[in-house]
């Protein structure tokens, strides 16, 4: 057969960069960046060339398997045909549901949903269908505090202001290392080359890190921060800009004065006792921030996933708001994607707390409860409590806090069923798992990432080869299941439940329409409603057009949409919230000490993640092409640290923290600043009880989720706390 070329995205990260793949029959013969594409320019990473081994892995499940036995060593797995799976997984959900109420099964989503156009388009409405309040995504783990600022401050949880990098002249990166990660609540693809170009044209970049990352070290200017300090330097930041005179927020922004009183106790010096930051350097930076003509800050992870979260995030709109930058070439702007999936209501504005859980009372936020306290909810009885997981796309047990305490509970539930194409960490746990076509094998349009991207452009991306006729895809799953549950709850309707005819047949009328439009929702395909949305926002766009223009079509740079893009009810941009506000008092009554860990019980070192270029959260780690060369999941620790402790580098270490501990060895380097150690998450593939999944020999690595506590939280939130934690570390004997 002969060869032909493809024009597909890459679904692996949220750079989202177009590939240009040429196949022969069904073989891949090389993958390589589209050059011609508008928004990614050529540019592809390790990850991307992967995806060949993803498309041949032995490993990755075709078709649904069955446990035989209870999880552990002792389990086997044997085939089930789909049908029965379906009717096996929809009978366990309806009759559980109707035996302990809806909230008895938990929904667990996993980051590759964003990822993948069917489980947007019919995943949620299986979630919807499901109706339980007990529902948990990663975004708990990840970008919650993001989501929240941006309906407090914007009026809706997606307007997310990106960097406008392209026209920047000066980027200031906070917790985030897009020289590795390509970027994140910001779609960048090539970042290392639009960084060239800032610099080219005399722009410069600065990093706030405790770790000289990948970033820092190509960046003008790197400040190395105590983990979970970053909350004093950013309001010390908003301080100066506001008692200095700097401030110059747009005509539609309100509260700056009485952000100025809450953050008055927040000085510089204060900054630096916290931080290691010096007063002078935070003070300059303040300066900078004012004077550059296009300035733009934006905090990642590594600000997200700690206890001050919302603190920091709100901050940094705070700062882009008061320079001047917001919506301004340069500053930070928001998208004007094809499909707005704001303007379309596909996703609501955002609610907080209209929910709490059951055991600890933490808020839900649109619709989900933090993560942290998944484990919990399962193990503590009494009416609510979870009795059966659907897993879909995720790996909890690898990627939330004390993730092998989530993996002792699961092994208690009744029921559970993990749609996901690899028995993994948390799928062994599942009583079936359904496995849906792999990346390749699925068409594409990219409803999250174009919302957050640096360039405005609309591109299809076409399923690569033709999925066997034994495989599912992700929304196909999802309507099998979601229409399952519906039919059967319908057929139990007439006997069941306390309710009065009368009752019944009013709750019947009332869920009516709902029912139909999920049916309907089931029914199309995720291309056809792409289709009507570009169609019905009258965008002239449609998926044949998009299909015939490889690359997408480029729709230009970010333009200026302030006032009229806000959500909020008069317009305008009130800084001064209260939650927040509240969340800041408390942190001005704290203490000031620096180095502050010591006085920790629970360790004198405080431990951070990193991520590496060639790894993928917790899952990629059966591609050959990724797991060559040297171990990198080693315990990075200072030299200073390193020597009062007797360790040398190669050292196996012993690393604790309130809620586990883990052995590892170690790297000796001064890319850590003093009193930080630093270990990559989704490690752990070689499991306590003697199964070895994937590639365990090669890279089993630990799980640093072992390390992390649900316990501590972001005290607004309730956002898990991944970096920051205390631990201490010792030579391991032997
Ligand atoms: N300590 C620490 N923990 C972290 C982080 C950290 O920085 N440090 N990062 C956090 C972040 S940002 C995130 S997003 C989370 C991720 O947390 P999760 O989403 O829970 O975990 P992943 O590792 O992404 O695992 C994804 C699972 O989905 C499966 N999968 C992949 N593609 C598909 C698909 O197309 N369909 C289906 N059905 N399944 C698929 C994979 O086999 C894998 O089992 O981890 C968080 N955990
Ligand atoms: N290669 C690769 N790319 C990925 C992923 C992957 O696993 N591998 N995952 C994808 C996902 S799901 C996401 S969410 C994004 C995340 O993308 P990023 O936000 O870039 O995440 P990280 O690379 O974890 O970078 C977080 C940084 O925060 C720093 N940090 C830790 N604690 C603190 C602190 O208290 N203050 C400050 N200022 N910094 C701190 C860490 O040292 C680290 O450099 O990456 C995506 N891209
Ligand atoms: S940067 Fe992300 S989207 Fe681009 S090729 Fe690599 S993994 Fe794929
Ligand atoms: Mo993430």
């Amino acid at each position: 057969m002969a060869e032909q070329t493809r024009y597909i995205t890459c679904v692996l990260c949220e750079a989202s960069c177009g590939l240009e793949v040429t196949i022969d029959g069904p073989s891949v013969r090389s993958i390589r960046g589209h050059e011609a594409d508008p928004l990614s320019r050529g540019h592809i990473c390790p990850k991307a060339i992967a995806l060949q081994d993803l498309h041949t892995d032995p490993d990755r499940l075709r078709t649904p398997i069955r446990r035989v036995g209870p999880p552990g060593p002792e389990a086997t797995w044997e085939p089930i045909g789909w049908d029965e799976a379906f009717d096996l997984v929809a009978e366990r959900i309806v009759a559980i549901q109707a035996e302990h109420g809806p909230d008895a099964v938990g929904v667990y989503l996993g980051n590759p949903n964003v990822h993948s156009l069917g489980a947007i388009t019919h995943g949620v409405n299986l979630v919807r269908t499901i109706k339980s309040r007990n529902t948990f995504s990663a975004t708990s783990v990840d970008q919650l505090p993001h989501h929240l600022i941006a309906m407090l401050l914007y009026g809706h949880q997606f307007l997310l202001p990106v960097p406008d990098i392209d026209r920047t002249q000066l980027l200031v990166l906070i917790g985030n290392n897009p020289m590795a990660s390509n970027g994140s609540m910001m779609t960048v693809p090539d970042f290392p080359g639009r960084l060239r170009e800032l610099t080219a044209r005399g722009g410069s970049l600065v990093v706030l890190d405790p770790r000289r990352t990948e970033t820092a070290k190509v960046a003008d200017t790197h400040h190395p921060v105590l983990p979970g300090t970053d909350a004093y330097v950013l309001l010390a930041i908003i301080n100066v800009l506001i008692s200095g005179g700097l401030a110059r927020p747009a005509a539609y922004v309100g509260g700056v004065a009485e952000v100025g009183r809450a953050v008055a106790a927040f000085t510089p010096e204060r900054a630096e006792a916290m931080s290691g930051m010096p007063a002078a350097a935070v003070i300059e930076l303040a300066h900078l921030l004012a004077d550059s003509p296009a300035a733009a800050v934006h905090g990642r992870m590594g600000v997200s996933t700690q206890e001050f979260g919302t603190i920091c995030q709100w901050a940094v709109q705070c700062i882009n708001i008061l320079t001047g930058n917001l919506d301004r070439p340069g500053g930070t702007m928001l998208t004007t994607p094809a499909i707005d999936v704001i303007g379309a209501r596909i996703v609501g504005p955002g609610h907080l707390g209209a929910w709490h859980s059951r055991v600890r009372g933490l808020p839900e936020f649109s619709g989900e409860l933090p993560v942290s306290t998944l484990t919990e909810e399962i193990t503590t009885p009494g009416p609510g409590a979870i009795k059966a997981l659907v897993c879909m796309a995720g790996n909890p047990v690898a990627s939330t806090p004390a993730g092998d305490e989530l993996g002792a509970a699961l092994a208690g539930l009744d029921f559970m069923v993990a749609i996901d194409f690899y028995l993994g960490e948390t799928s062994r746990y599942a009583d079936v798992i359904l496995p849906p076509t792999g990346p390749l094998e699925r068409e594409h349009y990219d409803l999250v990432f174009h919302l957050l991207a640096v360039r405005n452009t609309a591109r299809w991306s076409p399923a690569l080869f033709d999925k066997p006729s034994t495989a599912r895809h992700d929304w196909e799953i999802a309507r099998e299941l979601g229409l399952r549950i519906m039919r059967l709850r319908a057929a139990a309707e007439p006997e069941g439940g306390e309710a009065s005819p009368i009752e019944r047949a009013g709750t019947a009328l009332r869920e009516a329409p709902k029912n139909l439009e999920r049916q309907t929702k089931f029914r199309t395909t995720p291309r056809q409603q792409i289709d009507l949305l570009l169609a019905g926002l009258g965008t002239g766009l449609s998926v044949d057009q998009l299909a015939s223009t490889p690359g997408g079509v480029d729709l230009g740079p970010l333009e200026p949409r302030l006032p009229q893009r806000l959500r909020t009810e008069d317009k305008r941009i009130h800084l001064a919230q209260p939650l927040v506000l509240e969340a800041v008092a408390k942190l001005a009554a704290r203490p000031t000490a620096y180095p502050q860990a010591p006085a920790d019980p629970h360790g004198d070192l405080l431990l951070i993640g990193r991520r590496a270029q060639r790894d993928n959260n917790s899952w990629l780690h059966n591609a050959p092409r990724l797991i060559s060369g040297k171990p990198r999941h080693r315990l990075l620790i200072n030299p200073v640290d390193a020597h009062s402790r007797g360790i040398s580098d190669g050292d196996a270490v012993t690393v604790t923290s309130r809620v586990g501990g883990v052995r590892v060895e170690c790297t000796v380097t001064d890319d850590v600043m003093p009193q930080v150690v630093c270990l990559p998450h989704g490690y752990g593939h070689a499991l306590a009880d003697g199964i070895r999944l994937r590639h365990a020999k090669t890279l089993a690595g630990v799980s640093f989720n072992d390390l992390s506590d649900p316990e501590t939280t972001d005290g607004v939130t309730g956002n898990a706390v991944l970096n920051g934690i205390p631990v201490t570390v010792v030579r391991s004997a032997g």
